[in-house]
């Protein structure tokens, strides 16, 4: 049995000291130590990532994984998962690359219910490229592309993802990682497109540990019925993202749908080409 410490890599760490990634990190390599228990193959895993500081996560689990490109982490993703089934297919984008530049990718993901777990690391900030806004930051934020204030208002991703058509919807925070480590478990196991917006705090760029920390309560099943959208959509509306005083973090929404593979090869088993396969193949089949 694999431990969270044997999925690490000899790769050099070079986040800032203090950056909310580390406790993704962390929780992913608790979560598929966990499931490997319970009976995942860790060579059947695939990690895609984008362009950002989040991004680097690929370079520090020791399972298989593919780096894309800012904004582009859903269409590898549906390809991996689409030509090889078996696989269990995980993403890490940023907030700047899911909600701003790729956010359609995102959105036709969710539609689809393409079955895959999507993990947005959002510092609400461009960290990467030091301190820029996003789609996520509060209005008024001053960064270095708004040194007088951002003057628009947050996108809500949550709330978008369930309208979205996201099978299963949650928000974690880099500080609560039992709950993180167990949400993206449940994000694992569930059928379906499941998202998870974590709550990263940028330290060098946008400090919001105190924020949170004032702020944050868990959704728990008492008082929370997952299963019943409108009641997501309430709960989702509650903090937007710079309004609202109480920040729910767990799980929204989870229902059971048909993915978009099984709709798609309705028990049909893609057929594995080399290239000098693809011509009678086609000549076959178109
Ligand atoms: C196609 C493309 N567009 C833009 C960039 C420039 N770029 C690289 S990282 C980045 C911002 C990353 O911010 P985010 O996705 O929020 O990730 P973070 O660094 O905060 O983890 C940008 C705009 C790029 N490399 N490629
Ligand atoms: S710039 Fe921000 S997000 Fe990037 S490693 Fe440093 S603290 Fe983390």
């Amino acid at each position: 049995m694999t431990t969270p410490k044997e999925l690490g890599t000899y790769a050099q760490n070079t986040w800032c000291p203090g950056c909310g990634n580390f406790g993704i990190l962390a929780s992913i390599k608790k979560a598929l130590a966990d499931l490997e228990n319970d009976g995942l193959d860790l060579n059947k895993v695939a990690i895609v990532s984008g362009i950002g500081c989040h991004a680097k996560i690929a370079d520090y689990i020791n399972v298989n994984s593919f780096y894309s490109i800012h904004g582009r982490v859903p269409p590898p993703m549906t390809g991996i998962k689409l030509a090889n089934p078996d696989l269990t297919v995980i993403g890490h984008a940023g907030d700047g690359d899911a909600y701003g530049e790729g956010i359609e990718h995102l959105i036709f993901s969710a539609k689809r219910n393409i079955d895959m777990t999507f993990i947005v690391h959002n510092n609400r900030i461009y960290g990467l490229t030091t301190g820029q806004f996003t789609p996520t930051s509060p209005s008024g934020f001053k960064g270095r592309s708004t040194p007088k204030g951002s003057p628009e208002d947050p996108l809500n991703p949550v709330e978008l993802m369930i309208s979205a058509g996201a099978t299963f919807v949650a928000r974690g925070y880099t500080k609560n990682m039992k709950q993180l480590q167990s949400l993206i478990k449940a994000a694992i196991n569930h059928k379906g497109f499941s998202f998870i917006d974590v709550l990263q705090p940028c330290f060098t760029f946008f400090n919001t540990y105190d924020y949170y920390n004032e702020r944050v309560y868990e959704l728990t099943e008492q008082d929370h019925d997952a299963s019943d959208r409108n009641l997501a959509f309430v709960k989702a509306r509650e903090w937007a993202y710079g309004e609202g005083e109480r920040i729910p973090i767990g799980l929204f929404y989870q229902v059971k749908k048909p993915t978009y593979g099984e709709r798609l090869l309705a028990g049909r088993v893609p057929v594995r080409l080399t290239p000098g396969d693809i011509r009678p193949v086609l000549e076959k089949h178109i």
